[in-house]
């Protein structure tokens, strides 16, 4: 099964996607999600200059050699542009050696181990009242698990909340939106949206929050001994991560589950959190971690410390993504929960897939590959539309991490 071919697709179906498509002398193809939020055109550059000429040749059931090709072989290694670039080949190639042998991807990684998906929803809310209104149409829908973030009072540009617009992405202008962020009036607001929420809709619902890497360790510390007695299921990047020994004060003061690895690419990211059990869920991603070849080294290493799985599920991950991750989580032992942060009708048509949602869990399908695919006509009449990420600023002007 020859490459012979290799190209990037880029559509905007109300939100920005970078695909990679590879094709065969077998007259098959496989597709990858490569898209990076706000920083697309890098991989797609990467992949459109310093990958594709590597691949056209190669014997596309070589999955490994050909990650190793792209990791080792490139000299300079990891950070988000390669691992994402090497990712969506490692996905179209995954879903071409599925396609081969007939079978849904999760087969090929050993078969179900469960026999769906838990996810997890978003449910955002202008202030406390909206956001527990949220949780309920959440609940309605069948959600057993979902995401609660509320606009704080007076803070301008809360994490997680859409300002005015239907469905919350971040997004959303050419140049960064400006925010600003308040840790005084965030640690204060916090437990009051919790409170509100558990006492409307009871113990049972998993509850899950993110910081967005906004506070201190110490901060973070008294967040989570806050956050305690409402039960969360985990605190999301309660602080940045890059310095990994940071967790280690964390973990001392709080019971509350954490969470980190939206932004990770590499199994070295998270080598010390996992080991010291500084965490309680990675967060690594099919798309930005180096697609299922090394998703699934980080997800071994973690399940010898009881570290369980929790990828990353935001729109700005494509359904190509989206669709590899749930073959990739029916499959994984240590399999913890998924984020499912519901794609638009529009990219949904871009995106025909396989996957469907009941009851709260989710299931991959069992269409040959990963089971999603790309109507290119329609992705061609949505063009490339640039658009970067917000920053954040505290209140003296002082950038901050959004
Ligand atoms: O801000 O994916 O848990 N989910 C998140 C996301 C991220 C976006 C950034 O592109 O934190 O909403
Ligand atoms: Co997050």
């Amino acid at each position: 099964m020859k490459i012979t071919g290799a190209r990037v697709i880029i559509t905007c179906p109300g939100r920005n996607f970078v695909t990679l498509k590879i094709e065969t002398d077998q007259g098959t193809y496989g597709i990858g999600d490569a898209t990076l939020n706000g920083r697309e055109l890098a991989v797609a550059a990467y992949l459109e200059h310093h990958v594709i000429p590597n691949l056209i040749g190669r014997d596309a059931h070589r999955i490994e050699d050909i990650w190793q090709f792209l990791y080792r072989g490139a000299y300079w290694r990891r950070g988000p542009v390669t691992m994402t670039a090497i990712a969506a080949v490692d996905t179209a190639l995954w879903d071409l050696k599925a396609k081969a042998a007939g079978l849904p991807l999760y087969q090929l990684l050993g078969g179900a181990s469960r026999e769906g998906v838990m996810v997890y929803g978003h449910a955002n809310g202008a202030d406390i009242d909206s956001a527990v209104a949220e949780v309920g149409r959440y609940v309605e829908m069948g959600y057993k698990a979902i995401r609660v973030q509320a606009a704080i009072p007076g803070v301008k540009g809360s994490y997680g909340v859409g300002r005015g617009k239907d469905g919350y992405e971040p997004a959303e202008s050419a140049l960064p939106y400006e925010t600003v962020w308040s840790t005084p009036a965030y640690l204060d607001f916090a437990p009051k949206l919790f409170d509100a929420v558990r006492e409307a809709h009871g113990p049972d619902i998993e509850l899950l929050h993110d910081v967005h890497h906004r506070l201190t360790p110490i901060e973070a510390a008294r967040l989570g001994r806050a956050l305690e007695p409402h039960r969360l299921f985990w605190m999301e990047d309660c602080t940045p991560a890059e310095n990994q020994e940071a967790f280690r004060l964390v973990r001392q003061h709080t019971t509350t589950p954490l969470a980190v690895g939206e932004i990770f690419n590499s199994i070295h990211d998270c080598r010390t959190l996992i080991q010291e059990q500084l965490i309680d869920y990675i967060r690594a991603t099919v798309v930005h971690a180096g697609g299922i070849t090394h998703l699934r080294q980080i997800a071994a290493l973690a399940a010898l410390y009881q570290v369980r799985t929790g990828s990353h599920g935001a729109t700005d991950l494509s359904p190509v993504c989206m669709g590899a991750a749930l073959h990739f989580d029916l499959w994984v032992p240590n399999f913890g929960i998924q984020e499912y942060m519901r794609h638009t009708e529009a990219t949904d048509a871009v995106f025909p897939h396989a996957y469907t949602f009941k009851d709260g869990y989710m299931h991959p399908g069992e269409t040959p590959g990963h089971g999603v695919d790309i109507d290119e006509d329609l992705a061609a009449r949505h063009p490339y539309d640039p658009k970067q990420l917000p920053v954040a600023r505290l209140a003296d002007g002082t950038m901050w991490n959004w």
